[in-house]
């Protein structure tokens, strides 16, 4: 019997458990549609991103001979849903068997598998996703017995399931499982090499049109799209990354510097999440680099680990926990976002500007500005989580749900009470100066507490660890914090805390950070 495959925008690999499921006469049903571009108002890089990268992916299946019904966006017999394009196309075609891959979110999982569509007579076989390493039953057996479940115990077994840098006698290649130890490095000089630029073929600048008409009210600059919108433009930067910033990767991981917004980075997460690339090919093309010499074991295994480790782990803790997960909050956080998340002009704070004008050029910031700026003060803050949920999951290029929420509620704000990380990744001002070159040119003082030129990441700091000192003090990896928050003494901690609170009531009043000057104004 004949079948319809509905490839999402963001399943655009040949090998797709669905559409290697196909058969010659079978027929892929693509659309673009309002309900995805809207759900949250993504930046409109991502929407550009999708959706140009979909028109390529549908080229290629036709030139392969395959029949695709591709749906634009302004077609005007487009339901604007993908179960409405799923009902729409089946009385189309008169035909009511499909097959999807299981998608990347749990809320359009729910939606193929509603009774409303097998009462409308569709049947859908939805296959497993098999472009991740670790399978769902496999994560649960991971996690089943354990308390307290560690990424890093994950990871290993997930080296010695792939064989990627083990030696033949099953022990890890160089000795060590993990060289984070040599990746906290601060950048002191030499060159970084630019992002790749690519030029606007006409399918993409159709695609730009469209989005700025549709979607330009949305946070973030459309002025260029330098994501790849194809397989070969992002096997390209697979390579430049290999040859110009892997050996450099590691020891720079973590480090930030005023006006580089990639640094050594591999930019391929938008890639890697919409399927142009695969994770094994990617690990393996890096690994290759180790043993020919051409970066060392700290860059490699750091870089490998992301993938094989975090980004799988992420996906596990995902399904396993959903939907029960998003609606987490240990903190019990109620503050607003702070307007400056959504306009960097906002505010004085260094770092966090360059974080929020990376996101708005580019739908872009790397994970220690996503973690330890934006994320640390939202923390810091109490912010309510969905709210920065919501915000990672429509700034970022790469932003999915499978992977955003347990980076965000889990790994950044402490919501999931210590599944991603084992205590929050919550710091002063002072991380944040070891890290970067932010504070020297930055309006507020690093080493200053309390006052007008105050850095606002310590007082904030202090005040959450004793707004949760209860709390923390259950886990004993916040042993040596806690006490040096009760060496500080009462008073000196109720000055800083009353400080900490005068800045959360301007930031919730004014949207800024900023002290009005004699005549109230901010700016
Ligand atoms: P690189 O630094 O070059 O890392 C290489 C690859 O490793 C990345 O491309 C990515 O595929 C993988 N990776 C690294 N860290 C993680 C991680 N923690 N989780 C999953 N994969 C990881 N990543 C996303 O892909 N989508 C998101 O929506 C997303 N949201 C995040 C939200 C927060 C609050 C934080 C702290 C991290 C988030 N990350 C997310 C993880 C990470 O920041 C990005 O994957 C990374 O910055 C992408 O840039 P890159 O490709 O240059 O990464
Ligand atoms: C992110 C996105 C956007 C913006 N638009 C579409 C779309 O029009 N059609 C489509 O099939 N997929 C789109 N996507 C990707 C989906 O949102 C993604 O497949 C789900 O979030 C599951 O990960
Ligand atoms: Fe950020 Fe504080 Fe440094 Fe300014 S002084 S850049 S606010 S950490």
């Amino acid at each position: 019997m004949k079948r319809l495959c509905l490839v999402l925008g963001d399943q655009l690999s040949t090998t797709l458990s669905s559409l290697q499921s196909l058969k010659p006469h079978d027929e892929v049903v693509m659309a673009e549609v309002y309900s995805e571009a809207t759900y949250t108002r993504h930046h409109p890089q991502k929407i550009a991103l999708i959706f140009s990268a979909m028109r390529h992916f549908a080229s290629v299946l036709k030139s392969e001979g395959r029949k695709v019904h591709y749906v634009t966006l302004d077609d005007p017999n487009n339901t604007q849903s993908l179960p409405g394009e799923i009902l729409r196309l089946s009385e189309q075609t008169g035909l009511s068997e499909w097959v999807i891959t299981e998608p990347g979110e749990w809320r359009l999982k729910q939606a193929f598998m509603s009774p409303e569509m097998s009462g409308e007579g569709i049947n859908i076989e939805m296959l497993e996703d098999d472009r991740f390493l670790v399978d769902h039953n496999t994560f649960r057996e991971f996690l089943s017995g354990r308390k307290q479940p560690r990424m890093e115990h994950f990871y290993r077994r997930v080296r010695r399931a792939t064989g990627l840098l083990m030696d033949d006698d099953g022990q890890p290649v160089g000795g060590k499982w993990n060289y984070d130890h040599d990746n906290r490095g601060k950048f002191k000089g030499g060159d970084i090499p630019p992002p790749i630029r690519f030029e606007i073929d006409e399918e993409t600048a159709e695609v730009i049109a469209l989005v700025k008409e549709r979607f330009g009210d949305h946070f973030g600059d459309l002025e260029q799209l330098n994501w790849p919108v194809r397989r070969e433009q992002a096997l390209n930067v697979l390579e430049r990354f290999i040859q110009e910033r892997l050996p450099r990767f590691g020891e720079l991981q973590d480090a930030m510097v005023s006006g580089q917004d990639t640094l050594f980075h591999s930019l391929l997460s938008s890639s890697l999440n919409i399927g142009l690339l695969n994770p094994l090919e990617v690990c393996q093309a890096v690994e290759q680099a180790y043993f020919s010499g051409h970066a060392p074991i700290n860059a490699v295994e750091g870089f490998i680990r992301q993938i094989i480790g975090w980004r799988e782990y992420v996906r596990g803790v995902y399904w396993a926990y959903m939907p029960q997960y998003s609606e987490r909050d240990t903190l019990e956080t109620d503050q607003p976002l702070p307007a400056f998340y959504w306009d960097d002009g906002l505010t004085d704070m260094k770092c966090v500007g360059e974080a929020i004008r990376n996101t708005r050029e580019n739908a872009y910031a790397h994970h220690i500005q996503r973690l330890m700026v934006t994320g640390n003060l939202a923390l810091l803050l109490g912010c309510r989580v969905q709210e920065v949920c919501d915000w990672y999951l429509a700034v970022y290029v790469d932003a999915f749900e499978w992977v955003e929420l347990p980076n965000t509620l889990g790994m950044a704000l402490f919501g999931d009470g210590g599944i991603m990380a084992s205590k929050p990744y919550c710091s002063s001002g002072k991380y944040i100066n070891r890290m970067s070159n932010y504070c020297k040119s930055c309006r507020y003082k690093v080493n200053e507490t309390v006052g007008d030129e105050a850095c606002p990441f310590n007082s904030l700091y202090w005040d959450f660890l004793a707004r949760h000192r209860e709390r923390f003090a259950q886990n004993s990896r916040m042993g040596l914090t806690l006490k040096h928050l009760d060496r500080m003494g009462t008073d000196r901690l109720n000055e800083v805390r009353q400080h900490a609170q005068n800045l959360r009531d301007r930031i919730t009043q004014t949207g800024s950070e900023r002290t009005p000057n004699s005549q109230g104004e901010l700016f």
